[in-house]
């Protein structure tokens, strides 16, 4: 006896990419970024990641900042978030995310005071309402449903944006969040940075699921998937999303695909479990060389204006620098506030243990 079954449903993942890794454009420009000048400004907020990027694994190098998370080869997906969202949205990053908070007005010197184990670094001079680092991986996923949910019930046109890595969306902290971000209909935007290791762990061994844009599906929520490494198709879907957010549309889910070109972190060697063919390979789809040479071909960019942006960011990234080494360091008894709204009596016994051994600072 022949069995029969029905398809009840069936579901596809959009890709889309603009510039190939040679910088070809491969279809229109979005009507969004039909002004040149735009695209410049996103290759120019690169540049300047960049190089505040090895700045600070030199700084780290010299033990002038604690352990350091490069964000090397990923400056197109924190570019791309940073540019699509309105001032008033929430960010709730991860620790791979400097590129977005620049772009949102998060200092410089606050990003390195925070790697340099100071906590005054998560509370931004600009954008208060943004949220600090998280490290715990894909807590914050859970959190910025929160923060939608809250947004939602108080009916105001804002956006939440939230980012996690591959490994992240292998815990449940994620499945809960874009599972409830489907069912309210949250205004949320989940980014997936897929640089393809989780420290040492690769993609393959995450999941057998063949995207990772796909988890979406089960949560019923739209689901995409993008070059993460072309800052113009990040732009374009991040600001669709957040867009059809803001219009009560609900939630998305973006997985930029990229390749983490650094170590896990400057804690880390990665020498040590991936091959250095792999990472040759990878160094090909670069997102800051294929909008050099695009703008190269579209005769907007020449070396002159290369040099300038490279020089100039380089002293942003020196006054930024400086401005971090004149900040005095917090008082150890720091490490108590902020914690509990009333502390409990072992902390209190060991505040002031440490009290007695500086002073109150
Ligand atoms: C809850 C939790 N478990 C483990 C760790 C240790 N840890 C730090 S980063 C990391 C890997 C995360 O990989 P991925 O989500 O792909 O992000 P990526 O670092 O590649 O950007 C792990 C396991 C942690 N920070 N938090
Ligand atoms: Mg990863």
């Amino acid at each position: 006896m022949e069995i029969t079954q029905k398809i009840i449903a069936e579901f596809e993942v959009k890709y889309i990419q603009f510039l190939d890794p040679q910088g070809n454009l491969l279809q229109d420009l979005p009507n969004s970024l039909q002004d040149i000048k735009k695209v410049v400004e996103l290759y120019r907020a690169m540049v300047e990641t960049r190089e505040f990027d090895a700045k600070a694994i030199l700084l780290q190098r010299t033990g002038k900042l604690g352990t350091y998370p490069s964000i090397l080869g990923q400056e197109a997906i924190g570019v791309g978030i940073g540019a699509a969202m309105r001032l008033n949205d929430i960010f709730c990053p991860y620790y791979r995310d400097c590129g977005t908070q620049f772009w949102r007005g998060v200092k410089m010197s606050e990003i390195l005071l925070y790697w340099g184990g100071d906590e005054r670094g998560s509370n931004f001079v600009n954008n208060k309402q943004d949220f600090p680092i998280c490290v715990p991986v894909a807590s914050q996923t859970l959190y910025a449903v929160g923060v939608a949910a809250a947004i939602k019930l108080k009916k105001e046109p804002r956006v939440v944006v939230t980012a996690v890595g591959d490994g992240g969306t292998s815990r449940g902290d994620f499945y809960e969040a874009i599972n409830l971000a489907g069912v309210w209909q949250l205004p949320i935007v989940f980014i997936i940075n897929n640089n393809q290791w989780a420290i040492s762990v690769p993609r393959s061994q995450q999941t057998l699921a063949f995207t990772l844009a796909q988890k979406g599906i089960a949560a019923g929520i739209y689901n995409e998937q993008v070059d993460g490494n072309d800052v113009i198709a990040m732009y374009y879907a991040v600001q669709k999303a957040v867009e059809k957010a803001r219009n009560g549309q609900g939630p998305s889910l973006i997985e930029a695909l990229t390749y983490r070109l650094s170590d896990h972190t400057t804690a880390d060697d990665a020498k040590r479990y991936r091959s250095v063919e792999e990472l040759e390979k990878h160094r090909l789809e670069d997102p800051i060389l294929r909008l050099y040479q695009y703008l190269l071909l579209k005769k907007v960019w020449n070396e002159k204006e290369e040099n300038n942006l490279k020089e100039k960011a380089a002293n942003k990234v020196q006054l930024a620098v400086e401005e971090y080494f004149g900040i005095k360091p917090d008082s150890p008894l720091a490490m108590f506030d902020h914690l509990y709204a009333k502390l409990p009596d072992a902390l209190v016994i060991q505040r002031e243990e440490v009290s007695r051994l500086f002073g109150d600072l």
